[in-house]
């Protein structure tokens, strides 16, 4: 098996019954393993909400190490849209040509830091800056704030061995509080004094407010951006023939983002709170229990993708649902294809092909069952043209 390989563990589950059922910190989910079901589950938010005690929708539960709700992801309409109004602007300045020149020179500086390596571990000398620096264009704040977000390391709530780390959840939080006041003494341009300023139903957000869609960003597209770019490595150094492919056929470049974030499926699954007994996939499910929206085993449902275990770069039809599915879908997105489309550009420019030397698989464990999602570690040989 190639090194970039990420096996799907959901298969004899989803074929056989469609869930699977986990323990979580005494807090069952059921995880829901079709791509038919996860998506009818994803609409259904009457039945499945996002609204429950802040952290409880994340599995790992998150409600023993934060008490801030996160926004507008854990909440449900109607209130999740008049959220989602106010900040999907926003979160759609990744489309500009100016937010675009921004992020072009932050790859194109982290990659010729690169190539003058040589050798690099891709996680932490790469993806993990990277991300930081890139999310200092989405937050429209100082590059020089990225050196302390990058020393918070790949998760903001897990360190390694430890998928609940309460230390760094206080740390986020005293960050956020800290911000908030400085940015209320002294106002700029960056999403935090925006949102301060903002006002949602003809009332001025809250403190809390405002740190809980600040959180959001911190901690949501974190280890799945990082993930994201570090797999995509590993895959280009398996694959030369694609580095070349991608070079030789731009044309594909948006395909191949799409089709690769369906393999790697960089967020697992994503928890509800069940609000009445009811049943999926004639599995009954009770009232205020868990189920879980399995992104990664859907995206590799042999009912929908053809040979779904195989990466195609130009795969034609594609209904991926890596960035999750209906009103929640990922507010990032936006600018997570929009750094890799120039990542992938940029990097088959100047690079012939790449060598995995050794790594450390990054391993989810789910309760009698491990999936992969990346790596802890990886160094590569970058052979530049
Ligand atoms: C939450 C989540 C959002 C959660 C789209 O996912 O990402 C997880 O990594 C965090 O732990 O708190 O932000």
């Amino acid at each position: 098996m190639k090194k970039s390989t990420i096996p799907d563990p959901f298969e004899k589950a989803r074929v056989e019954s469609g869930h699977r059922e986990m323990n979580d910190q005494n807090d069952p989910v059921s995880m829901i393993l079709r791509h038919k079901d996860v998506r009818k589950s994803a609409h259904n938010w009457k039945t499945f909400q996002s609204g429950a005690t802040p952290g409880r929708i994340v599995v790992p539960s998150e409600v023993n190490i934060r008490s801030l709700r996160q926004i507008p992801f854990e909440v449900d309409p109607p209130e999740h849209q008049s959220y989602r109004d106010l900040v999907e602007p926003w979160f759609k300045r990744p489309l500009e040509q100016s937010y675009q020149d921004k992020l072009a020179a932050i790859i194109q500086s982290e990659l010729d830091k690169a190539i003058r390596k040589g050798t690099i571990e891709v996680v932490h000398e790469f993806s993990l800056p990277l991300q930081s620096r890139a999310l200092t264009v989405l937050l429209n704040m100082p590059e020089d704030d990225a050196a302390l977000w990058i020393s918070w390391g790949t998760h903001v709530f897990r360190s390694e061995g430890d998928p609940l780390d309460g230390g760094k959840a206080s740390g986020l939080t005293d960050y956020l509080d800290k911000k908030v006041e400085e940015v209320k003494k002294n106002p700029g341009t960056d999403l935090f004094s925006v949102l301060l300023a903002s006002e949602i139903n003809g009332r001025k957000l809250s403190d809390d407010e405002v740190k809980g869609v600040m959180m959001l960003t911190f901690a949501g597209g974190r280890d799945t951006v990082i993930n994201f770019v570090t797999n995509t490595f590993a895959y280009l150094a398996d694959h030369p023939e694609s580095i070349e492919r991608l070079r030789n056929e731009p044309e594909i470049l948006e395909t191949a983002i799409e089709e690769l974030v369906r393999y790697f499926s960089p967020l697992t699954h994503m928890g509800r709170v069940v609000t009445q007994d009811t049943a999926v996939c004639e599995h009954a499910v009770k009232n205020d229990t868990r189920i879980s929206l399995c992104w990664a085993s859907a995206n590799r449902d042999a009912s929908v993708f053809e040979n779904p275990n195989e990466v195609i770069l130009d795969r034609k039809v594609n209904p991926h649902v890596s960035f999750g599915f209906g009103a929640h879908n990922c507010l990032g997105a936006t600018h997570a294809r929009t750094l890799m489309k120039i990542l992938l550009t940029k990097l088959v420019e100047s690079v012939k092909s790449m060598e995995i030397l050794d790594c450390k698989e990054n391993m989810e464990n789910l309760d009698g069952l491990e999936r992969k999602v990346g790596f802890h570690q990886i160094r590569i040989k970058l052979n530049p043209r």
